[in-house]
């Protein structure tokens, strides 16, 4: 479906980079409408071009801010070449075909970040230059539309390739990018008149007031739908950090979603209990046996039903929230028993695919951290091999490690948390931390496996662990002291297996 042009309308506020645009333009003959700037400019190269006034018959009004907008240009934008009705009407009110635009916006954002002030900032809202895009733009059957200087040389390559004819694919292909850039440009104005509050308020459906922020004396909202994720069937109302905990909690046993009986108690974000049992209720003893003084106010979160033993057992710790797919019946009159109790069924719903913080003025967007280490992509990096065990207990500590705050590191047996270093300066001050945690809830670490979100730039870590006891090491290597690592371990009997996967969380 090649098409060749005639004419293009080019209203450009920058004019670097237009002159061989315009060069080109005329050398393939097609004749070239501009607006006063623009026309100037393009005349002092010596190249023929029409005002935009001689096709409307109107001169530019109100100090520039209507120049383009009328019948005879948006009529040759948007008229259907292959529509009889449309074609009739051209040749009755004597519009000319366009089918070419070329706009470069008045710069909006720009002129934001000059501080100039409101009254200029408002002059430089486009309305003409973002309705010819967007009307090239919508009729790119017909119609080739370049919005922005950055396309200036791919459509130069576009003309010189084919004579100045397009395909369908090229127009589609470019009017997609003109719709990036209106949406973007309006996107900027709806920032600035907006406070940033109401430009989050916008972004979500509901927004819903919290009593306070992280402390007292902040103000908080949450942006989101809590109620698609969760039914709350008890309890007072979530609270700031009560969801960040939510949210902490429903990502770590995602990552238990479908295998045995797992319960993981979280303070502050981060797991400080967890077990896999054959039942859920020794799943919560023994997750709760991992750290009971943590425990206290903990938010509680199962794999499975739970049941009324478990219930039972859980009622006797005071805690914030407890969250599962389900309870029993009894379970749930059990665990009613605490009137501030939230306890919340987690419904079958996807996680986000991607996460947004603010930072300094804006904001960090990533893809979530979909990678859990499994066991048959593991690199056996020493001479011992972990035992099956070892080998399940590592992928259970890892687990829990790329859900915990960095720097740390796991210690666990028999699938269950014994001890974690959480966001510590240092590698070597998490192992400590966590070796001294374990000790004081009387672990014994012989045959207790390590899992660390990073890389070891020393083999410090290693004589450590091997120095208390553990016998298996799950990192993600890449160190280019590796081999120190490995060589202390192969001296005194450690296996360690290598994820090439870092589980950083800042
Ligand atoms: O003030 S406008 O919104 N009104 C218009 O009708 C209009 N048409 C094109 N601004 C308008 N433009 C913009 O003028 C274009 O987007 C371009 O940025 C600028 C080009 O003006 P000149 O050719 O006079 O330098």
């Amino acid at each position: 479906d090649l098409k060749s042009a005639k004419s293009a309308l080019i209203s450009v506020f920058s004019k670097d980079g237009l002159e061989p645009i315009a060069r080109k333009l005329n050398e393939l003959g097609i004749s070239i409408y501009s607006t006063g700037g623009t026309e100037e400019f393009i005349k002092d190269l010596g190249i023929d071009v029409i005002p935009v006034e001689d096709v409307t018959s109107y001169p530019s009004i109100l100090g520039g801010r209507v120049k383009t907008l009328h019948p005879k240009v948006f009529g040759g934008i948007l008229n259907r070449q292959d529509h009889k009705g449309d074609v009739a009407e051209m040749a009755k009110y004597e519009i000319p075909q366009i089918d070419i635009v070329i706009v470069d916006l008045y710069p909006f954002e720009k002129t934001v970040a000059s501080g100039a002030s409101e009254a200029d900032i408002i002059e430089k809202i486009d309305i003409g230059g973002i309705s010819l895009i967007r009307a090239a733009a919508k009729n790119f059957k017909d119609v080739i539309c370049v919005s922005s200087v950055e396309d200036y040389s791919a459509f130069l390559d576009l003309l010189s390739e084919k004579n100045g004819e397009t395909t369908f694919e090229d127009r589609k292909r470019f009017a997609a990018k003109a719709f990036n850039v209106s949406s973007h440009y309006d996107t900027a104005i709806f920032n600035y008149l907006n406070t940033e509050e109401e430009v989050f308020k916008q972004s979500f459906s509901q927004g819903m007031p919290l009593r306070y922020g992280e402390n007292p004396h902040q103000k908080g909202t949450f942006y989101g739908d809590f109620n698609e994720m969760f039914d709350q069937v008890h309890g007072k109302e979530l609270s700031y950090n009560n969801l960040l905990d939510v949210d902490a909690a429903v990502n770590l046993m995602q990552e238990f979603k479908g295998e045995a009986p797992t319960f993981a108690i979280l303070k502050h974000n981060n797991a400080c209990g967890l077990a896999q049992r054959d039942t859920i209720l020794e799943a919560y003893k023994d997750a709760l046996a991992g750290d009971p003084v943590s425990a206290f106010g903990g938010i509680l979160i199962s794999n499975v039903e739970i049941d009324a033993a478990t219930a039972e057992e859980i009622h006797n710790l005071f805690c914030e929230v407890v969250i599962a797919p389900s309870y029993s019946e009894e379970a749930i009159e059990i665990l009613k028993g605490k009137k501030n109790r939230i306890i919340l069924i987690q419904k079958e719903t996807e996680l986000p695919t991607h996460l947004v913080r603010t930072c300094l003025n804006g904001v960090l967007v990533q893809d979530r951290d979909h990678k859990t280490d499994r066991a048959d992509e593991l690199t056996q990096s020493t001479n011992n091999k972990p035992t099956a065990k070892e080998l399940n207990d590592l992928i259970f500590a890892s687990k829990i490690c790329k859900h915990t705050k960095s720097n740390t590191t796991v210690l666990a047996k028999n699938r269950q948390l014994l001890a974690s270093g959480t966001g510590q300066t240092s590698r070597v001050d998490a192992l400590r931390h966590s070796i001294e945690k374990a000790g004081s809830f009387e672990f014994d670490l012989k045959g207790a496996v390590m899992a660390s979100d990073a890389f070891f730039p020393f083999p410090d870590c290693v004589e450590i662990a091997g120095n208390a006891g553990i016998t298996a090491v799950i990192q993600p290597g890449g160190s280019i002291k590796d081999q120190l690592s490995i060589d202390y371990c192969n001296d005194n009997n450690i296996a360690m297996v290598m994820t090439g996967t870092r589980h950083f969380k800042h």
